[in-house]
């Protein structure tokens, strides 16, 4: 049988820090809601949570590694809503996010998740925010809460070997 190393789902004692943007934010204040929600139904609460507003789903990388790189907080939750318009802005959007959020998570090391929302319409948006097809604020919250209690173990793992 290999050995397994797995973690689990409860928020108790991480420190979040959540970074929001202020574009389409009927959507983005739902995906907030469900994140700050997620929390609090894994053992967590509001105290342990900062949020961040930025101006567009654009700025959320830079803030998102100016925070990781604080030592504040254990991990960063990123949530935003990229609508396709008329315009291809979107797109040039769309290909900066992903990397950027992944470049901070890969240079500071704190797990940086992706909680934005990339769709075609608000329809389809909406339905992604709580709606009848999900929720990438929890999916988004609950992969930090994995990934950091994820980090702990390895650590303990690790120390356990030295010692
Ligand atoms: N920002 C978003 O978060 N979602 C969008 O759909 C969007 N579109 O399509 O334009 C958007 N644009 C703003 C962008 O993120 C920046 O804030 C802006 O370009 C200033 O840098």
């Amino acid at each position: 049988m290999p050995s397994e190393l797995s973690a689990g789902l409860v928020a108790a004692g991480i420190r979040f820090a959540i970074v929001v943007s202020r574009f389409n934010d009927l959507v983005t204040r739902r995906l907030l809601e469900g994140a700050i929600d997620t929390v609090v139904r894994h053992g967590g609460s509001a105290e342990q949570i900062t949020v961040a507003w930025v101006p567009g789903s654009f700025e959320i990388p830079l803030a998102a590694e100016r925070l990781a790189e604080s030592g504040r907080f254990d991990a960063v939750i990123c949530l935003g809503a990229v609508i396709q318009g008329a315009t291809s802005h979107h797109e040039h959007v769309n290909s900066q996010v992903a990397a950027g959020i992944m470049g901070a998570m890969r240079k500071t090391g704190v797990p940086v998740t992706f909680g934005v929302i990339t769709c075609q319409s608000m329809e389809q948006a909406l339905d992604r925010a709580g709606g009848k097809v999900g929720n990438k604020d929890t999916e988004a919250t609950l992969a930090a809460i994995e990934m950091v209690n994820l980090d702990r173990k390895s650590t303990r793992l690790n120390s356990s070997h030295v010692a």
